[in-house]
């Protein structure tokens, strides 16, 4: 039996497999510039975070229909589900879908239709969190939070918003009107940083967006006292192991700061990002990270227990407090 898990920094469209891919490429008459999943494979050779973006905003072309989308997060979470995932906080990114001339609507009620049928098949929770590409003005951000308005919780799966994509020379502080506008509202928010950018965007996430949890968050350990107000806080971290190995963030697994950011006392939990492209399912990384860094059992409890008190699952106490 797996351990039970939440898995709280995935992005749907990093779960595209190559086989997945062609198939939706094949339906929608689509021609990849890649002779087939073999050869696609070997260009998932990434030197660092935008190397990774720019084959996984390319491969997104496949993505046309409802359908699509319904195909691509119901083999997400029947994966998830096998691998011990009880409950899912899934990221999407509109705008890149957007982009390509597919609205929200498409993308909202295909991935809507997965979510409907993963609670009754597989029994598994979940919920959307939109994310923002920082890369893009924040015009176009609060845009796209006004198009998703018929989507939100409690009536529709969004329950909050994020920030990913080009991280580094991008700060945070860009989007304050934006999350003012998604807590008025009453979104959850979450932002990446501190994956490749510094430790300030952590604090500036924090202070200025009012981040309740930080997307990675590695390199808030060049920094104690940031370091310290996060354990203080009890604010959690979605590390993603497999990922910052194949961005290159952290040279072997073997050498990923886990232990000791556990040890400093920080609200870790264990990802897995953008799965088809880094490795692995969750499952397959807590094996990994397992395997790599010689956590005891009792390190793995404490990582699939994080991961439920880290999630924005709402406990019946605090529910009936309102
Ligand atoms: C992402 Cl690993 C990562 N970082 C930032 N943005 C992303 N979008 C998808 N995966
Ligand atoms: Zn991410």
């Amino acid at each position: 039996m797996p351990l039970p898990k939440a898995e709280l920094h995935l992005h749907i469209e990093g779960t595209l497999e190559p086989e997945l891919a062609f198939a939706l490429a094949d339906r929608n008459g689509i021609t990849l510039p890649y002779a087939d999943t073999e050869k696609l494979r070997t260009a998932y050779d990434f030197t660092d975070l935008q190397s990774f973006l720019n084959l996984y905003y390319g491969l997104m072309a496949v993505l046309r229909t409802e359908n699509d989308f319904a195909d691509l997060a119901d083999a997400y979470l029947a994966r998830a589900a096998a691998q011990g995932v009880r409950h899912a906080e899934i990221f999407f990114d509109p705008q890149a879908h957007l982009a390509r001339g597919v609205g929200i609507e498409t993308v909202v009620e295909g991935l809507g239709r997965a979510l409907d049928r993963a609670e009754a098949v597989h029994g598994v929770s979940t919920q959307l969190i939109m994310c923002f590409l920082r890369d893009e003005s924040a015009g176009s951000a609060l845009k796209t939070l006004e198009t998703a308005k018929p989507y939100l919780a409690p009536h529709g799966p969004i329950v909050g918003v994020g920030l990913d994509s080009a991280e580094v020379g991008h700060p945070p502080a860009k989007f304050r009107e934006v999350y003012e506008a998604a807590a008025a509202l009453g979104l959850r928010r979450v932002a990446h940083a501190g994956e490749e950018g510094p430790p300030a965007y952590i604090t500036e996430a924090l202070d200025v967006l009012g981040a309740e949890r930080i997307d990675h968050g590695l390199r808030c350990m060049e920094d104690p006292e940031l370091v310290a107000r996060l354990v203080r806080d009890r604010v959690p971290l979605t590390l993603c192991p497999l990922s910052n190995v194949r961005l290159r963030a952290v040279d072997v697994l073997a050498e990923h700061p886990l232990p000791a950011m556990l040890d400093a006392g920080l609200l870790c939990t264990v990802n897995s990002d953008d799965p088809a492209y880094f490795g692995g399912y969750a499952g397959d990384t807590f094996y990994a990270v397992r395997t790599a860094l010689g956590l005891s059992p009792e390190r793995l409890r404490e990582l699939a227990r994080n991961s439920f008190v880290a999630s924005f699952l709402e406990h019946d106490e605090e529910r009936r407090a309102r």
